[in-house]
């Protein structure tokens, strides 16, 4: 009998509906609570990753991971712009998506640095 109910149990919990269930209530629970920022890492003259889908509200967290190198990301569009001024070395600088859209944030001193950023609703 016991077997037989923590074999059902098993099932429910990590069986295909309930999981994917599981995972969209943790997203909604931490979008709620204020979730931690999604890094983006200036090195080597790059954004790494150089593409990363959010939601609307959540917040990507540019830090300058160059150990000598200037960084400056910038967005620069008619509905939602930000500007981090120039990035010193270790430096950390938030910005919060609250618009939705697709969008290219560069960098004003590396011309070939891109970043993809997918806001969704
Ligand atoms: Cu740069």
């Amino acid at each position: 009998m016991q077997s037989g109910l923590l074999r059902a149990l098993r099932q429910s919990q990590f069986g295909r509906v309930p999981f994917a269930a599981a995972i969209v209530t943790g997203a909604l629970a931490g979008a709620a609570l204020g979730a931690a920022p999604y890094v983006i890492s200036q090195k080597d003259r790059e954004f790494k990753p150089a593409q990363i889908s959010i939601k609307r509200g959540e917040v990507l967290r540019f830090v300058n991971d160059d150990g000598e190198l200037l960084h400056h990301a910038y967005l620069s569009t008619e509905t939602f712009s930000f500007d981090s001024g120039d990035q010193q070395p270790g430096s950390k600088f938030d910005v919060t998506f609250s618009v939705p859209g697709d969008y290219t944030v560069l960098c004003g001193i590396h011309p070939k640095m891109k970043l993809a950023v997918h806001v969704a609703k």
